[in-house]
């Protein structure tokens, strides 16, 4: 059974291949995107159990993305295919160092998931269940889903992780709060991060969002953009600084790559701060790699840029 439990929309991914951006490129690379099977590949490349419980459309890219998840090891086995809606679609740029994000997912395949389709002894049988603020922006019944999923995870003693992941592509800031907010209280990680935050509370002021962020039950990991996160428990600040990042090629699915090393960290017993710097590290090595997750590394070679071993090639 999966150590780590998570759901939510995988798409198809287009980029283009030269520095052109969308519009003028002639040539576009296929891949995958998906906040939670980030995750879940994630860790799975560490060498953990993961499960990926999604719903894609049964075409070429459902096919091609659920192919995918399987093949980097993660259990699909409560994943669907299903037929009259398609999977959704994600086409991006980074331009100057500048990422854009197009999404064409509004009816996908995703968005018809259903409280009732997720498998309760599954979940129970997991020791965290991962969601992100993305499924709860794609419908009522993804919202539900996600409600249900956390009501599951708590009635079996499951740990549950919650990032936020404010996509304003998806939903204003001002319909996510509530939503965002409310699914935080329910959390026992929460991982958001500090911009998100800002709108989330409605404040610049670290102060404030500290103690807002003290009074949930969850010990909270902020990922603070500049150099460093914030480790908030109890109400104590303990700052664990990043990893630098030799060149940064691609922002997108360093927090997911974040998520994926802080799990692991707290599967193998790390203390939370120990747990945050595995997450920095792997954060910093998913920026070095183009695409959303083909940067995601492997134990081995966590440990090797833990102890600075030079990479041989040949
Ligand atoms: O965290 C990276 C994700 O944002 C990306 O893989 C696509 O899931 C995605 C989304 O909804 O933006």
């Amino acid at each position: 059974a999966p150590e780590v439990v998570t759901f939510g929309e995988s798409m198809g991914l287009m980029m283009p291949t030269g520095a052109k951006g969308i519009e003028y490129s002639a040539h576009f690379e296929k891949s995958i995107a998906g906040a939670e099977s980030n995750v879940a590949i994630g860790i799975a490349r560490l060498g953990h159990r993961s499960g990926w419980c999604g719903q894609l459309g049964g075409d070429p890219l459902g096919r091609y993305a659920l192919k995918l998840i399987r093949g980097e090891g993660v259990d699909v086995s409560r994943a669907a295919l299903v037929d009259g809606a398609p999977t959704g679609l994600i086409i991006r740029e980074v331009v100057n160092g500048k990422s854009s994000v197009f999404y064409y997912r509004k009816h996908s395949a995703a968005s018809l998931m259903r409280p009732d389709q997720l498998d309760e002894a599954y979940i129970a049988g997991a020791k965290l269940l991962h969601v992100t603020g993305i499924t709860p922006a794609l419908s009522d019944s993804c919202r539900d889903t996600v409600r249900e999923a956390i009501r599951i995870a708590r009635k079996h003693g499951v740990r549950v992780c919650f990032d936020p992941n404010l996509r304003l592509k998806l939903w204003s800031a001002a319909e996510a709060r509530n939503v965002l907010l409310a699914l935080a209280e329910e959390a026992d990680y929460f991982l958001p991060g500090l911009d998100e935050l800002k709108l989330l509370y409605e404040t610049d002021d670290f102060e404030q969002i500290v103690s807002r962020l003290s009074r949930l039950k969850a010990v909270s990991v902020v990922k603070g953009g500049d150099d460093r996160t914030f480790l908030v428990e109890n109400g104590n600040v303990t700052s664990v600084p990043y990893f630098k990042a030799e060149r940064v090629v691609d922002t997108v699915g360093a927090g997911d790559g974040f998520c994926a090393g802080f799990l692991v960290g707290l599967l193998k017993g790390y203390s939370h701060a120990e747990a945050v710097r595995i997450g920095n590290l792997i954060g910093s090595m998913v920026v070095q790699a183009a695409g959303d997750w083909e940067g995601l590394p492997t134990w081995a070679e966590v440990q090797a840029a833990l102890n600075n071993e030079t990479h041989v090639e040949r």
